[in-house]
């Protein structure tokens, strides 16, 4: 009898610093809207959520670990969902800013970016003819960013942050960065069970054809065998098609207005939550059953 596979972890990631206020009027920007969309996304099955702050006033990404601090106040009030702080930032904070905030409220989660990279955000520019602020415009027209994670700030945010107990999503662009995790583990600097997000579709990794997720896919088990959780973060449109193939496959996905604004072909997504229902509906169409925070906690040995 074919093995039952295990519940689907879903992770949400409810505004990141990729999208823009202009783009939707359902991304949260505030403190209080990204705190309500975090536990709206809890309520609709989430297990983790992966937060950022923004400023409040225009809704630039920021890192202040004031604002954090705010958000994780009303999340854990009321919900016990895994904490999941980025320490990615935008990649146009420097490598100290982003890593404030996890060094400061030690979450049970942070996020982890495998390599430098190209960071191409230009292709949506021609979507939208004005935008409310300027830093919008500026910011998706750069063609000259490079997300900077080089080996040092890597083993630097692991040790800041792995001495105070926090794990990671160990976030994964393209196989080269599945082969320096997997040195990373050959040398001791982290430890199974890897969380391994592996991210399609953002101009500068690898793309979102079904082919990309089986090569990535098929890399993280040669390398990881079963001493990973793997989840599938697909960019835009790609988001649920590539969620379902990894649910389909046995795998775990991450969703939220952080990584797609969409919920079908010209249709904003009115929630987060909404994008929530909708994984978590069509893991149970698959006959899988939808991870509960402690379901993760145990399985991605968080320390609760
Ligand atoms: N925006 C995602 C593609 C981070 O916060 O560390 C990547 C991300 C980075 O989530
Ligand atoms: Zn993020």
């Amino acid at each position: 009898m074919a093995q039952q596979a295990k519940a689907a972890i879903i992770t949400c990631a409810p505004t990141g610093a990729i999208h823009t206020p202009t783009m939707s009027p359902a991304l949260p920007i505030t403190p209080e809207q990204i705190a309500q969309a975090a536990l709206g996304a809890a309520a609709a099955g989430a297990a983790i959520v992966h937060l950022h702050v923004r400023d409040p006033q225009d809704g630039h990404p920021v890192q202040d670990p004031g604002l954090f601090k705010e958000v994780l106040a009303i999340v854990k009030d009321s919900s016990d969902v895994v904490i999941n702080l980025t320490t990615g930032g935008s990649p146009h904070m420097t490598v100290d800013e982003r890593i404030a905030p996890a060094v400061q409220l030690a979450p049970e989660l942070a996020s982890l970016n495998m390599g430098s990279m190209n960071f191409g955000l230009f292709p949506m520019l021609d979507r939208y003819p004005s935008f409310r602020y300027d830093w919008e415009r500026e910011r998706l027209a750069d063609k000259d960013v490079v997300f900077k994670n080089t080996y040092a700030d890597i083993e630097r945010i692991l040790q800041l942050c792995g001495d105070q107990g926090t794990r990671f999503e160990f976030e994964c662009y393209d196989t080269a960065h599945l082969y320096n995790l997997a040195n990373m583990l050959d040398r001791g600097l982290v430890r199974a069970p890897l969380f391994v997000q592996t991210v399609f579709g953002l101009l500068g990794g690898t793309g979102n054809d079904l082919e990309d997720l089986a090569h990535m896919r098929r890399t993280a088990e040669r390398l990881f065998g079963d001493q990973f959780e793997w989840s599938v973060l697909g960019a835009g449109s790609a988001q649920m098609r590539l969620g379902t193939i990894a649910l389909s496959l046995g795998g775990n996905a991450r969703v939220g207005l952080e990584d797609s604004l969409w919920d079908g072909p010209g249709k904003l997504a009115e929630s987060n939550a909404a994008q929530v229902e909708r994984i978590t509906g069509i893991a149970r169409l698959l006959h899988r059953e939808v991870a509960s925070p402690e379901e993760a906690r145990r399985r991605l040995d968080l320390r609760g």
